[in-house]
């Protein structure tokens, strides 16, 4: 059994999916996910958590959530609308120019709505409109243009307003406007009024998962293990890191991602030192490693995966005595990963295994405990390597303070359901002072998602091979089907 099947089955919320919509994924058979989404119960439950935090704030508190503003991309087109992550995570509205808002006195919900336009609508398909804001849960809704006054009016009466707009510029003056009038001096300001900036309590909601968020990350993590596996059998007759992302984006896409979870890092030889390589469009050159960093999304939930693998099928010695290393770091930091210990001890931990072994390979000088205080190794790690992981892949939530040890090291105590990402590296680029030619244009990163549980730390994402043998059996394996 997998390991995320015992950490929920207990949970009785496991039942409220319909039965096809479990883990019944196998490898042999992966299921696609195409239209799947959370049911609109989930988001009634994160709305009626917020309004009970609102509540508690006072007499007179509103909530106003902005959605996610378009972006132009050339011409008259558009980027690919994707839904703000705080306002989904508050409505399962997926479309633009909405706003929700939240009255904790009367406890009611209205979603201000885009007007319907047969017009447009030929374009681009259906709009919610009233009907449908009110199917999606909504007790009230108005289409734009009245809904201008329903905001002012509802702005006028609030006595504490809690903000919650990641992007929407305009839209921020506009509430900043309605709360503190420009040019207000003296007698004309209203100094009862409090605006609250809401995005940390979603952010602190959205820290530990509900059981269905981490089925939806399953799904996400699922689709992207299909990714990986197929651009690791194709990549024996790739001759350019394009096809390598194109085998992952293709396979996540048939799966049932509409998104990927973050554009895609497809690096063959030193690019795959370059953290966030956004290019994938070089030549492999013969003998080098492929380091790719890519996932789709699912129903609005992420993945983020890294394999690193030789384009041939047979790591260098250099190659796999430097992957060992990051193997074994990633190990160390999974098994930190558990409920009372601090954020950054994973990251304590892997950064020790990749010091230590570096120094074994004479790529850093003298002694052990002294070459990790001196922290020889935030040359090769220039990363963190654990970040929360959900409806965005860097997902919301404080991780407390910084360690000292590290500005990616956070105090804060692990918990039960937060799902983190296991993610420690070595880069060598090319040209890297006092360091050994042979090292150089090796860039490796290995990178699971875990969750965590009261038990063991459960690797959503450990049936994506990662040992070397492994990785070389498929690539070898994939090369051969295809002669
Ligand atoms: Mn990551």
């Amino acid at each position: 059994m997998r390991c995320l099947t015992a950490a929920l089955s207990m949970v009785s919320l496991l039942g409220s999916l319909p039965g096809s919509m479990l883990l019944a994924q196998t490898p042999q058979a992966p299921m696609a996910h195409h239209g799947l989404r959370l049911p609109d119960a989930f988001f009634a439950g994160n709305r009626a958590a917020l309004l009970a935090k609102a509540k508690a704030m006072g007499p007179g508190t509103l909530v106003v959530a902005k959605s996610m503003p378009t972006q132009p991309s050339s011409g008259d087109g558009e980027h690919p609308y994707r839904q703000d992550s705080d306002f989904y995570y508050l409505t399962g509205v997926e479309e633009e120019h909405a706003v929700a808002l939240l009255d904790a006195d009367k406890g009611t919900y209205t979603l201000l709505v885009q007007a319907r336009d047969p017009r447009r609508e030929t374009y681009t398909g259906t709009r919610l409109g009233v009907a449908g804001a009110k199917a999606k849960g909504a007790d009230e809704a108005v289409e734009y243009p009245a809904a201008e006054k329903t905001l002012n009016e509802a702005l006028q009466r609030a006595k504490r307003v809690v903000f919650i707009n990641n992007f929407d510029d305009a839209f921020r003056l506009k509430v900043l406007d309605a709360v503190y009038p420009k040019g207000t001096v003296g007698w004309k300001v209203d100094y009862e009024k409090i605006l609250v900036d809401g995005r940390p309590i979603v952010g602190e909601m959205r820290v530990i998962k509900q059981p269905m968020e981490v089925q939806m990350i399953q799904r996400a993590v699922d689709a992207s293990i299909e990714g990986h596996l197929a651009a690791m059998r194709g990549s024996a007759t790739f001759t350019n890191e394009g096809q390598v992302a194109a085998a992952l984006e293709g396979t996540v896409r048939a799966l049932g991602a509409r998104f990927l979870s973050y554009q895609t890092i497809a690096g063959a030889g030193g690019n795959g030192c370059v953290l966030h390589y956004p290019f994938n469009d070089q030549p492999i050159t013969p003998g080098s490693l492929i380091l790719m960093d890519a996932s789709g999304e699912i129903g609005f939930y992420t993945s983020d995966i890294t394999r690193t693998w030789p384009a041939n099928g047979t790591f260098t010695g250099e190659q796999r005595a430097l992957y060992d290393i990051v193997l074994k770091a990633q190990e160390a930091g999974i098994q930190e990963l558990r409920p009372g210990r601090p954020h950054g001890a994973s990251m304590r931990a892997a950064a020790r295994v990749i010091s230590d072994g570096l120094v074994d390979l004479g790529l850093i000088q003298g002694d052990k405990e002294e070459a990790f205080k001196r922290g020889d190794w935030n040359k090769f790690l220039p990363h963190g390597v654990s970040h929360y992981l959900g409806l965005d892949v860097h997902d919301a939530g404080s991780y407390g303070p910084a360690d000292t040890f590290h500005r990616h090291a956070g105090t804060r105590a692990l918990a039960a359901g937060m799902v983190l990402t296991m993610e420690p590296g070595i880069y060598i680029p090319k040209g890297m002072e006092g360091v050994a030619a042979k090292w150089q244009g090796i860039g490796i990163r290995i990178e699971d998602v875990i969750l965590v549980t009261a038990n063991e730390p459960c690797n959503l994402s450990a049936r994506l091979p990662r040992r070397a043998e492994d990785l070389e059996a498929l690539v070898r394996g994939g090369a051969k089907r295809l002669k």
